[in-house]
């Protein structure tokens, strides 16, 4: 299937699954060059957690935790996005060598990201969101999620024409887990041709979520949840996905891999 695979490479010390792993640089540069040896198409940097309930940082200690990984992992020639919500973060990271502004809160959280997004030339990943982590799920109220997740980021997609981004530099993500819960994820995953059928790119983060080990049955290992991912990549990337964003690169390549030799009746 020809859907890019995206590493995550978190560099914080409380994200939803590896906060605290990879928060010395070195640590996080060696992390992403063995994702990429893994086959990740795309490597993403983050700096500030958006867990429920993360504490939000400010851009200087976001920007010493990421700058120098973009840096280092753009220079050895990786495809770096950048998962910033401050358009201080997105400017710098693009500086250092990143390609893709990856902003979870689709340009709502800092008003000045997508015109200064605009001006660097970078593409951009707008996620549909409502909210900060403090009290997101205040919001995951629907009357019709489908509808309103699209229209959302049709929103999001305006604004962006808006501030001067090229439509065609856009890349919507459904935002699983931001401002949903539970069952209106695999609601939002169920309408994934519609939200593909938007026009721009598709990105799918449903890594190691919550909602994942809900449907196992409550709290699931680390290793169940990445099955449990690597089949969402194959239904996302059938679905029309771009690209998915996984923790465990191996599992999801592997899945896409079998999933392509169904396919095309070869391996
Ligand atoms: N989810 C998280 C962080 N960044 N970016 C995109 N584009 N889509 C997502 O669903 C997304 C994201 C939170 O997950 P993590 O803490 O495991 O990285």
């Amino acid at each position: 299937m020809g859907c890019l695979v995206m590493g995550i490479v978190n560099a914080t010390p409380d994200s939803f699954s590896d906060g605290g792993r990879y928060l010395d640089p070195d640590l996080a540069v060696a992390h992403g060059l063995r994702l990429r040896e893994l086959g990740a198409d795309i490597l993403d940097i983050g700096g500030e957690s958006t867990r429920p309930g993360a504490v939000r940082v400010t851009p200087e200690i976001e920007q010493e935790r990421v700058l120098p990984v973009v840096h280092a992992l753009a220079a050895a020639g990786a495809v770096v996005s950048i998962d910033t919500m401050n358009a201080s973060t997105a400017v710098a990271a693009v500086a250092a060598g990143a390609r893709i502004v990856n902003d979870v809160s689709g340009g709502l959280a800092d008003p000045d990201l997508l015109a200064a997004v605009a001006a660097t030339g970078a593409d951009v990943a707008l996620g549909h969101w409502r909210g900060h982590s403090d009290d997101m799920y205040a919001q995951a109220q629907y009357d019709d999620i489908e509808r309103e997740v699209a229209a959302e980021l049709v929103g999001r997609v305006e604004a962006a024409a808006a501030a001067g981004i090229n439509p065609a530099r856009v890349i919507l993500d459904p935002g699983l887990g931001f401002a949903k819960r539970g069952d209106q994820n695999w609601r939002v995953l169920r309408a994934l041709p519609q939200l593909v059928g938007l026009g721009p790119r598709l990105l799918v983060g449903a890594s190691r979520k919550g909602f994942l080990a809900a449907a196992l049955g409550g709290e699931a290992s680390e290793a169940r949840r990445d099955l449990a991912t690597a089949v969402t990549s194959v239904l996302a990337a059938d679905a029309g996905a771009w690209a998915v964003r996984v923790h465990d690169v191996v599992a999801t390549r592997d899945a896409l891999t079998i999933a392509r030799a169904w396919q095309e009746g070869k391996a």
